[in-house]
């Protein structure tokens, strides 16, 4: 059938808007992150930590749906919480990828312009208030995505498994069942905080909220926000239609490196099912550049937190 949006000159993101009207809202996703802005210190909007557990079996299933990699989750024993989610609890949904077609490009989210290589989204919902992810998907408060940038550099260990696996699911609509564990938890770039109980890992980052702008430390000397534990936090949208303004968006600072071999790895993933025809018309129908580009911050704010 034909297809409702991609990202194609044709169907792309410029264009969701005709089809996916909450694509036009004001609190869009992604948004380019400006660090220069110094702000001062301001009081702090949430004092809990951000935490997360994830148990090591909670990867289920990788899947290929034609724009990207996902692998879906059993969000049982998950849970997000603190930070700018306070005491709600959220649980792991799916995760998947976004990259380009070079390393240069591929994330969703910018930082000073820049682009990485590619991001990587955690999706949660929020079952302190909802009894499903469709019904929590609609809700300003619905979601919680934690954004990991990738960079290309050396090979991750825990995307490996990832990658080892995509040749399986090469078309779209293949699904694939995972029965070896890969955890979520080694994908984000913090370490360390408080040491995980033997089943699953928990780490959390405590609450040090500070406006978007330079890490001013006390002895007055700012330092780059790459050496920072810390994350962003904005109110947003989901990235692909129906662009719900769901999403409380958490970005880590720092980024995990991925090899350019790795990242090769997701760009032969096929936008076609298996046995169809290669419309080879673009780019051999393979999946790549399935990214949104950013959107206007607008009146929305930007919080930097942890250390
Ligand atoms: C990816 O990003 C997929 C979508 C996801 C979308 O295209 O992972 O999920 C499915 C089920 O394919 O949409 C509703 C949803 O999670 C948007 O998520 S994102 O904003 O984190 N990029
Ligand atoms: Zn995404």
């Amino acid at each position: 059938g034909i297809k409702e949006w991609d990202y194609s000159n044709q169907n792309g993101p410029s264009t969701w808007v005709d089809k996916f009207p909450m694509a036009a809202g004001s609190r869009q996703s992604p948004v380019n992150i400006e660090t220069g802005r110094v702000e001062t210190d301001h009081e702090a909007l949430s004092s809990k930590p951000l935490r997360w557990k994830y148990p090591a079996t909670a990867s289920r299933a990788i899947v290929n749906p034609g724009y990207c990699w996902r692998v879906d989750t059993d969000g049982d024993g998950t849970y997000l919480t603190g930070g700018p989610l306070m005491d709600d609890v959220y649980k792991l949904e799916q995760y998947h990828c976004h990259w380009g077609c070079s390393d240069s490009r591929g994330s969703e989210h910018t930082v000073d312009g820049q682009a990485f290589a590619g991001e990587l989204h955690l999706v949660h919902w929020n079952t302190t208030k909802y009894k499903t992810f469709a019904e929590a998907a609609k809700a300003p408060d619905g979601l919680a995505v934690l954004g990991v940038f990738l960079k290309a550099g050396k090979a991750h260990e825990e995307l490996e498994k990832i990658a080892r696996l995509l040749p399986y699911v090469s078309h779209k609509d293949d699904n694939l069942p995972i029965n070896e564990s890969i955890d979520p938890s080694k994908l984000l770039p913090v370490r360390g905080g408080r040491a995980g109980n033997s089943s699953a890992s928990q780490n959390c980052i405590n609450p040090c909220m500070r406006w978007a702008g330079r890490i001013i430390r006390p002895d007055n000397k700012s330092r780059d926000w790459q050496d920072d534990n810390g994350y962003w936090t904005y109110l947003g949208s989901l990235t692909t239609p129906p662009c719900n303004e769901s999403v409380t968006w958490i970005l880590f600072k720092r980024y995990i490196e991925v090899s350019h071999h790795q990242l090769n790895v997701f760009r032969n993933l096929r936008k076609f099912p298996r046995g169809e025809e290669c419309p080879c018309h673009e780019n051999h129908g393979v999946v790549i550049n399935n990214f949104r580009p950013p959107l206007p911050l607008g009146n929305r704010v930007l919080r930097e937190c942890g250390s």
